[in-house]
């Protein structure tokens, strides 16, 4: 088989790529070892920023995130058992997130791949990746036993943290940057009406806890555990008064209860990957970069990622150009620091760690108060929340798919 790009993985970045290249009429194949159903129902992210809402829209992509979508233009701190209002969308001039969960935008992609019949394999095994430093390389899988070749020009890498396409960059070309954090996430959603209309991110001494939702009747809601905690030892019922202890505060207000209908423990890790592009190799979203979620930018860098990506491919197809293939790198990284900055930045200030000295735990507790009153540390932590503007860019998004 013969194709212009091949890419690897069918989360968000993979999917997202593949379409973008289609609407500018570049010829691409989506490789995904797991099957449609388990991408599609696969619980991780939730919050949009403003760059990934316009993006999806400028795409034809955005009809049911408009429709079913949750926009909201602040959110909330909650410490010392008052709760603090963050009007993002004040600070801001007007740009705010959507609450929509990264399942439903990948359904949305998937949905749109079959509508124009793009060529996207799921269930395959035994993916590598061939000739990267060569201006013909390939990608071979085995799907339904049968093995495969992709010949192609360029491949992209969006086969997320675990992936094999990061590792077909030697070790004395590849840089890591990491940082693993002493704490984890776990996380719950529940049948339940959310009982406020903004994400509530709570500092208690027992540990941090978030307060997020999916819809007018699905809550999401997670709190800090330990990196091994055992699930098991979580009943409902821990897990809800565990949770109503770190959201307390002097209004009363707690999370409405429900049936807990899926649990996880989210591992909390920095990691960044340099460069993020090798030969005709390019990586995209987690494959090359992982934060921890309190800054909510984990699938919104992704997406970032493959703008950047489709954008210097039109070049390179449409226009002849390869000077923004040759800066992928270098741009992307731009942002990528930026959103490790404030990621590393918002799970520091809000999670109590066991490590803390007294001495931390009072700077933790003053920088709270610091952008809780402040108007100018408000603002610095809203444009970085919503999501800092794309850098201009020449038209190349084409026509609507
Ligand atoms: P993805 O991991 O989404 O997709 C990569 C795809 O490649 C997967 O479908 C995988 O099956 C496929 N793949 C892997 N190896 C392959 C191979 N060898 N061959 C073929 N296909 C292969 N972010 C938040 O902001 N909030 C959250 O609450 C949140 N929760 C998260 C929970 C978890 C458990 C994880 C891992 C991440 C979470 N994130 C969260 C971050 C998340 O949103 C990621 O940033 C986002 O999924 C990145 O998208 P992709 O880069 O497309 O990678
Ligand atoms: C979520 O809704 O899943 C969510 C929201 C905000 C975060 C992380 C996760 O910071």
């Amino acid at each position: 088989m013969r194709t212009q790009v091949a890419i690897v993985g069918a989360g968000p970045a993979g999917l997202l790529l593949s379409h973008l290249l289609r609407i500018q009429g570049i010829d691409c194949v989506v490789v995904e070892m797991r099957s449609r159903e388990y991408c599609e129902n696969r619980v991780r992210a939730g919050v949009l920023e403003q760059g990934t809402v316009d993006t999806l829209n400028e795409a034809g992509l955005g009809e049911r995130m408009r429709n079913e979508g949750l926009v909201h233009h602040g959110i909330e701190l909650l410490f010392d058992r008052r709760r603090h209002r963050i009007d993002m969308s004040k600070l801001t001039g007007g740009r705010a997130i959507t609450v929509y969960g990264q399942h439903e935008v990948v359904r949305d992609l998937i949905a749109a791949a079959d509508t124009h019949h793009h060529k996207l394999y799921f269930d395959v095994t035994d993916v590598s990746l061939h000739d990267v430093k060569t201006d013909h390389p390939s990608v071979r899988y085995t799907h339904d036993g049968v093995e495969h070749t992709i010949e192609c020009d360029y491949v992209a890498g969006c086969d997320g943290f675990h992936g094999i396409s990061r590792q077909a960059i030697p070790a004395d070309v590849l840089r890591t940057y990491e940082r693993v954090y002493p704490y984890a996430w776990l996380g719950i959603l529940a049948d339940a009406a959310p009982s406020c209309d903004e994400l509530v991110y709570a500092h208690h001494e027992r540990g941090f806890a978030l307060f997020s939702m999916r819809s007018p009747t699905v809550t999401r809601l997670y709190l800090q555990c330990q990196p091994d905690e055992n699930l098991d030892a979580w009943s409902d019922d821990r897990i809800w008064n565990e949770l109503e202890t770190r959201f307390e505060n002097d209004v009363g207000w707690k999370p409405t209860r429900g049936k807990i209908t899926q649990k996880s423990v989210t591992p909390m890790r920095s990691f960044v990957t340099e460069p993020m592009q090798y030969g005709r190799l390019f990586l995209a979203g987690d494959a090359a970069h992982i934060v921890p979620p309190t800054g909510a930018k984990g699938m919104n860098l992704a997406v970032a990622d493959v703008r950047m990506l489709s954008r210097a491919l039109a070049a390179r197809y449409n226009e002849s150009r390869d000077d923004l293939l040759d800066r992928y790198s270098a741009d992307c990284l731009e942002r990528v620091w930026r959103a490790e900055h404030f990621s590393y930045f918002m799970t520091n200030m809000l999670h109590p760690s066991f490590d803390d000295t007294p001495f931390v735990n009072r700077l933790k507790m003053s920088e709270l108060k610091y952008v809780s009153s402040s108007e100018a540390a408000a603002r610095a932590l809203a444009e970085n929340y919503v999501g800092l503007p794309f850098a201009p860019e020449p038209r190349v998004l084409g026509k609507a798919a």
